[in-house]
């Protein structure tokens, strides 16, 4: 292998290719690839120091930041494995990603729910230690990488929790090997190099940020521009100045850009046809993924920013799957083909069997970037892989002639909002809590901003008043927010077939 198969190795390769080459640029702060480096070493020596070991589980519990990277570099330094945690998760979410990965260690910022960590931890039996984050290594020891801990390329590097169809989620187990891997075909297939200035304001607590963003940039020893978050006012002013290179998003980034600019532009009174202003004059890629970016919103972008977005397809279990081309036709409405070494194909849901060109099926991948199975769910892993090895992705598509994917549904309950998933059965499982909720059916309806939204129907218990906003304050105590319902229907009674199960796409037509 010429490519380095381990985060390790490839912050080292960086280290001695240019040692004070930008990794990092945060709150207008330089953190070069040696000081993060040092930093690093700090970090993994700190967790050794408490009791962190090959293979132990470490929560990062952490916003965007030099923090973040620190932590996330540092337990694989110290040969840990990383549990990735949505800011966004109260007690339950976490309780169940603590215990379930068993995690040694969990590394925290100042800007965490502090309360919602603390009723987590009080209900497990082994709630792990809580270690501040470290940002650099100024004023701190051991900043020299130690090789005895340095991870192997078939060690498991994350754990990347996906909401599961039982309402439980299921730990996804990438080792570095496939994060690597990954890395190799997307900064191949982009044309990354160490002259590119990536934009990055995605979570980096998802593969999406982490695995292509981050990875992506340390992998090519390139510089990130990080954010705490996505604001459309900070990203054009950003893009405006020149410097960036490359954008990746989910499409409700891209749709809050396209208004920003529209707004900028009537207020500068310019004729948007013209393309008088260049919005982006530095940027040679913007890239959108992780939920579906619709003809429209590329149409719209292309005609104000003057460039076509590449639409690629991905899963936390995979990191990336299909790309649209670099060179070449980026077909709106498409994810296009396989990144360099990985493999594709589309199978009848029913025979398993592959089907023609043209002919819709599922999905199903293959390749070095695809994990190595659900965490220590043996039943679950077996489920989503076939005899040959091809992994399951349960998403439905066709494939041109040409080609070209298209994406045109789910072989299972999912919604996707603002590029965040909810599986609907975790969602009703809290509102069945609810003493006035009898029954509740949660579905996905189509919406401008989020792509789809959060709606739910539900059967009020005999003689109980619930209101609307009740159930939608009880889910944002217990859940994610933006898991909670947008809209919340009361009905008498949930359509149901023979066998008992909710007829969701009657709703959905009902509530269209
Ligand atoms: C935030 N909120 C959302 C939401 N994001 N509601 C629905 N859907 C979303 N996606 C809610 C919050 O809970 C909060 O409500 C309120 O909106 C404001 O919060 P915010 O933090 O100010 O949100 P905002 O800035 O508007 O966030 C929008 C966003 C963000 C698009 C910037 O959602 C985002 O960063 N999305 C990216 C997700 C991502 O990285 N996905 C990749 C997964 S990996 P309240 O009630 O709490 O106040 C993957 C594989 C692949 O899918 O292919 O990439
Ligand atoms: P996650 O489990 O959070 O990693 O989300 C992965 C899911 O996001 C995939 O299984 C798809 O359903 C969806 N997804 C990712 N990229 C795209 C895309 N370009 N178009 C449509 N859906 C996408």
């Amino acid at each position: 292998m010429t490519h380095p198969a381990t985060t390790i190795a490839a912050l080292q390769r960086a280290v001695a290719r240019a040692p004070r080459h930008p990794f990092l640029l945060f709150d207008g702060r330089e953190y070069s690839y040696a000081a993060v480096a040092a930093a690093v070493a700090a970090c993994a020596h700190r967790l050794r120091a408490a009791g962190v070991t090959h293979g132990d589980r470490v929560a990062l519990y952490l916003e965007n930041g030099p923090a973040f990277v620190t932590a996330y570099l540092g337990a694989h330094a110290a040969g840990a494995i990383v549990v990735l945690i949505n800011m966004q998760y109260r007690s339950a979410e976490l309780r169940h990603m603590l215990s379930d990965s068993g995690a040694k260690a969990i590394v925290v910022g100042p800007r965490i729910a502090l309360d919602a960590l603390h009723e987590a931890r009080s209900g497990l039996a082994d709630p792990g230690v809580v270690i501040d984050a470290i940002e650099e290594a100024s004023g701190v020891e051991n900043t020299v990488l130690d090789p005895a801990t340095a991870p192997q390329p078939g060690d498991l590097a994350l754990i990347g929790y996906t909401s599961g169809t039982t309402g439980r989620s299921k730990g996804a187990m990438l080792t570095h090997a496939n994060l690597m891997a990954s890395s190799a075909a997307v900064t191949s297939a982009w044309h990354w190099t160490d002259t590119d200035r990536l934009l990055l304001t995605l979570p980096l607590f998802h593969i999406h940020g982490l695995g292509v963003g981050l990875n992506g940039a340390l992998f090519t020893a390139s510089t990130v521009d990080l954010r705490r978050g996505f604001d459309a006012a900070d990203v054009l002013d950003t893009l405006a100045r020149g410097e960036t290179t490359m954008f990746f998003g989910v499409p409700t980034m891209y749709t809050r850009l396209i208004a920003e600019a529209r707004r900028r532009l009537q207020l500068a009174g310019a004729d948007r046809r013209s393309s008088a202003l260049p919005l982006a004059p530095g940027v040679r890629l913007f890239v959108s993924g992780s939920a579906p970016l619709s003809p429209q919103t590329f149409a719209e972008f292309a005609e104000l920013f003057g460039q076509r977005i590449l639409e690629r397809y991905g899963m936390t279990e995979t990191v990336m799957n299909l790309t649209n081309p670099y060179d070449g036709e980026r077909r709106p409405g498409t994810v296009g083909g396989p990144f360099p070494g990985q493999e594709v194909r589309i199978v009848d849901v029913h025979s398993r069997m592959p089907v023609p060109d043209g002919v819709i099926g599922e999905i199903q991948v293959r390749g070095p970037h695809v994990f190595a199975g659900y965490w220590r769910n043996p039943q679950a892993t077996a489920e989503a892989f076939d005899a040959d090895g091809w992994f399951n992705t349960g998403d439905l598509g066709w494939r041109s002639a040409d080609g070209y994917v298209t994406i045109t549904g789910r072989a299972r309950e999912l919604i996707i909002s603002g590029g965040y998933n909810i599986y609907p059965r975790e969602v009703e499982e809290v509102l069945l809590e609810h003493p006035a909720v009898a029954e509740a059916a949660v579905l996905g309806l189509p919406d401008a901003e989020y792509g789809e939204q959060v709606v739910a129907v539900v059967v009020p218990a005999a003689s109980s008043a619930v209101t609307e906003q009740e159930l939608v304050d009880w889910c944002r105590a217990k859940l994610a927010g933006y898991k909670k319902p947008r809209r919340v229907v009361f009905v008498a009674a949930l359509p149901r077939n023979a066998m008992g199960k909710v007829q969701k796409h009657l709703l959905a037509e009902r509530l269209t």
